[in-house]
Parts: structure tokens; C-alpha cells; sequence
């Protein structure tokens, strides 16, 4: 990869990285200031390469590059928004990693015969409103009644949101389907251990694990801190703790399983009362449809037992499920024999974290490029790559893209 171009890449992650709405740390959520502010950056980079530059009502934006001939656009991308306190590459590499392989291209002088879209979606996360994929699921009309009627903490759904801070000067629709999109392809940071313990460069991405976000409430009574004898109380917040430790015990107990509880509310929330309410997010995953859903139902009924025990009134909300989605077999061979070219190694990984492709596959094939990162460590501020792995992803991209043409 051309110096010049490496360099590019690493600075716009940076600048990318140096975009929040916060002054403390990195935070980027659906139609953000901020979030706004990193879709006219990546507009910008992607006009400098020549290619024409919107974006959506939503926030996503797109570049497009035409190809020497016409037919099904390649479409290549990641996410522009962050979690709270997120690291600098999640998402932002892959669209800036789409610009620097794009550019390698025109530095070889390789014109591609199909047009290419560079997508960078304006959420991902799902940090706002829990419901993740609203950028994604907005360029193939998916953005179905439920989604638009999920409501943020605030009490607004996604429609309102959309309809009073979206981004409609100038906006364009994209609307990609099986007739106009020949696939997708998204580079990513690991997010896991395995290619830092195999001292690997990149991998290949063989399926997104299956993913279910739900909110819980528990509903007891709030009561004096210091009069209230144990056995008279109905603790929120106690049988929430409960229902969290049930929640990582059954993980814990099935293989290749995971729950987190990363959100909880407590209400009233005095130090000196018991807690009447605790709301708590909770996100659960494994590889595997039918264990999914049948850990769902033996939580569901934990947490029930552990409500029922404590006098407790349990609320359980299934905010969104999103099934295990494969990647295109065609394209994951593709991937394996462009990554054994570039690196010599081609190790094949499923992703526990969640990408843009789990919506992108409902119309197209989709694929995916891992690069290593520090430790593993991600949604969080110390998250990084070294320049010689993303280097690596994006020849891998490079490649993959050349054996389209021949
Ligand atoms: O939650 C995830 O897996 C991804 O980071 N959105
Ligand atoms: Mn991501
Ligand atoms: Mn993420």
C-alpha cells in the first residue's frame, strides 16, 4: 500500500476520532451534532476522491464511484456513530479503510467495471434508542413500523426524531435491493482476542453471531432506609442485582454464550430509601438461533421466579432480535484466498459483536474483514490498531476488489 495513502488513512482516524459530542470523551449517537459533523468530514474525503457525495434524512452518507461499466454497485462501508465513550476505530475504520482502498486503486490505476458505493451509516449502535441498525436498515427500506415506533428516554420514537432533527437539507434517498447491489463488504476491528493471540494480521469474517436487546423493569416499593425491617421489603434494585447475576450465571453456563447489563436506572434513587424501580437493559447473544430464543424464555422465567420471590412486578420488553446472519460463502472465498495473498494466513471468525452487514444481508450477500486490535479491548477509549494491521485489512480489500475484474 502506497505510504502516502496508509498515512491518510491513520490521520482521518484520528480526525474522525476527534469528532464527539462530548468534550470528554468520544461519543457519536443517531443525528448528532457531532454525528452530523463526521458525515460532512466523510463527504468531504470522499469528494477529494473523486466521487460524488449525500446523505440520507438519517445521516448516512454515501459516496459513488462508477465504474468503467455499468451494472450492480459493490458497496463498501461501516458505521459513523459510536457508544458512549467508544474508541476512535469502531466503525470509523471501516469507511475511512473503504477512501484509503479505493484511492490504493486509482494510485495502481486500476479502474474497476462496476460502480462502487463507500456507506457510512449514522447508527450502528443503537445508543439512543437501544434499536441498532437504524443507518443500515434505512438504505433498504426496512425501517419498518417497529423500529420507527421505538421510543428514545426521552419519550420520542425514531420517526419523530427522524422528522424533527433529521438531516434534510439536500437529503437523497438510498435505496439498495438484490436488482441494483451486488454485495456488501465491511472491514472491522476484531473486537475479540483471537488474532492478537494467534499473532495474525486479519481474518475473515464467516457470520454474525445472533443478538437479542431487551428492557427490563422490576417494580417494588419504596420504603425508609432505616425503619424498614429486611423481611417487609419488596428492593427493586436488590431483585434487579439478582436478576443480573441469573443473567450471568446462565451465560456462564452455556458455551459460547453471552448477557451484559449495560444500562440500569434506579428510582427514586436516595441513598437512604429502598429502591421502588430498576430499569435495566439487557443484550444477549450466542451463535445460535434456536439457543437464543431458548435462553430467552428460561431468563424470561428466572427472572420471574426471582420477582415473584420479592413481591416484585416484572416488565420485559424485546426491543429487537436480530438473527445469526452468514456471510456469502462466495464472498468469504474470495476474502480467504485475497487474505492468504496479502498475509499468508486466512483464519475464519465468527463476530459476537453486531455489523451493519446483519441488515445489509436481507438484500444482498454480504463479507467482512477482522483486523487485529490491542487486547481486544473495544467500546472503549483505549481501543487501537496498529498501522501494519489495518494496512494489512485494506490490501486485503484492494485484493479482493482486483479479483472482481479479472
Ligand atoms: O453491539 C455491537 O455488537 C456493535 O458494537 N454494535
Ligand atoms: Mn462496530
Ligand atoms: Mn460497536
Amino acid at each position: 500500500m502506497e505510504v502516502e495513502v496508509l498515512k491518510r488513512v491513520l490521520a482521518r482516524v484520528d480526525e474522525l476520532g476527534g469528532i464527539s459530542d462530548s468534550a470528554e470523551y468520544l461519543q457519536r449517537t443517531f443525528l448528532s451534532t457531532a454525528n452530523r459533523e463526521a458525515g460532512e468530514r466523510v463527504m468531504g474525503w470522499m469528494r477529494e476522491l473523486g466521487m460524488d457525495a449525500a446523505h440520507d434524512a438519517g445521516g448516512t452518507v454515501r459516496g459513488f464511484l462508477a465504474g468503467s461499466a455499468e451494472g450492480k454497485a459493490v458497496l463498501i462501508g461501516s458505521h459513523i456513530d459510536t457508544v458512549i465513550n467508544g474508541g476512535k476505530y469502531d466503525g470509523a475504520l471501516g469507511v475511512i479503510a473503504a477512501l484509503g482502498a479505493l484511492e490504493q486503486l486509482k494510485v495502481e490505476g486500476v479502474e474497476l467495471p462496476f460502480p462502487v458505493h463507500v456507506l457510512g451509516f449514522s447508527d450502528e449502535e443503537g445508543v439512543r434508542f437501544q434499536s441498532t441498525y437504524l443507518g443500515s436498515a434505512g438504505v433498504i427500506g426496512a425501517l419498518d413500523a417497529g423500529m420507527l415506533a421505538v421510543k428514545d428516554e426521552g419519550g420520542l420514537t425514531v420517526e419523530e426524531v427522524i422528522s424533527q432533527e433529521g438531516w434534510h437539507e439536500c437529503a437523497e434517498v438510498f435505496s439498495y435491493d438484490e436488482t441494483n447491489a451486488a454485495g456488501y463488504l465491511e472491514l472491522h476491528i476484531e473486537q475479540g482476542r483471537v488474532l492478537e493471540e494467534a499473532g495474525e494480521s486479519v481474518a475473515v469474517v464467516s457470520g454474525i453471531f445472533a443478538q437479542a436487546r431487551l428492557r427490563v423493569s422490576v417494580e417494588g416499593l419504596a420504603d425508609h432506609a432505616g425503619t424498614t425491617p429486611m423481611n417487609l421489603r419488596r428492593d427493586a434494585l436488590a431483585g434487579a442485582a439478582e436478576c443480573v447475576l441469573a443473567a450471568e450465571g446462565f451465560a456462564r453456563e452455556n458455551d459460547g454464550m453471552v448477557a451484559t447489563v449495560g444500562v440500569m436506572k434506579v428510582l427514586p434513587g436516595a441513598s437512604n430509601g429502598i429502591a421502588q424501580t430498576c430499569n435495566f437493559t439487557l443484550d444477549v447473544r450466542c451463535a445460535e438461533n434456536d439457543l437464543l430464543e431458548s435462553g430467552l424464555g428460561v431468563l424470561k422465567g428466572r427472572f420471574a421466579e426471582i420477582s415473584k420471590s420479592r413481591e416484585l412486578e416484572l416488565k420485559w420488553e424485546v426491543v429487537q432480535v436480530n438473527g445469526a446472519v452468514p456471510c456469502d460463502e462466495g464472498m468469504v472465498a474470495d476474502l480467504v484466498k485475497s487474505a492468504e495473498k496479502v498475509t499468508g494466513t486466512a483464519r475464519v471468525l465468527g463476530s459476537g459483536a453486531g455489523h451493519d452487514g446483519v441488515m445489509m444481508s436481507r438484500v444482498m450477500p454480504v463479507g467482512m474483514i477482522f483486523v487485529r486490535c490491542r487486547a481486544g479491548l473495544s467500546h472503549h477509549p483505549d481501543e487501537f490498531a496498529e498501522a501494519g494491521d489495518i494496512e494489512a485489512g485494506i490490501d486485503v480489500m484492494v485484493e479482493f476488489l482486483k479479483r472482481r475484474v479479472q
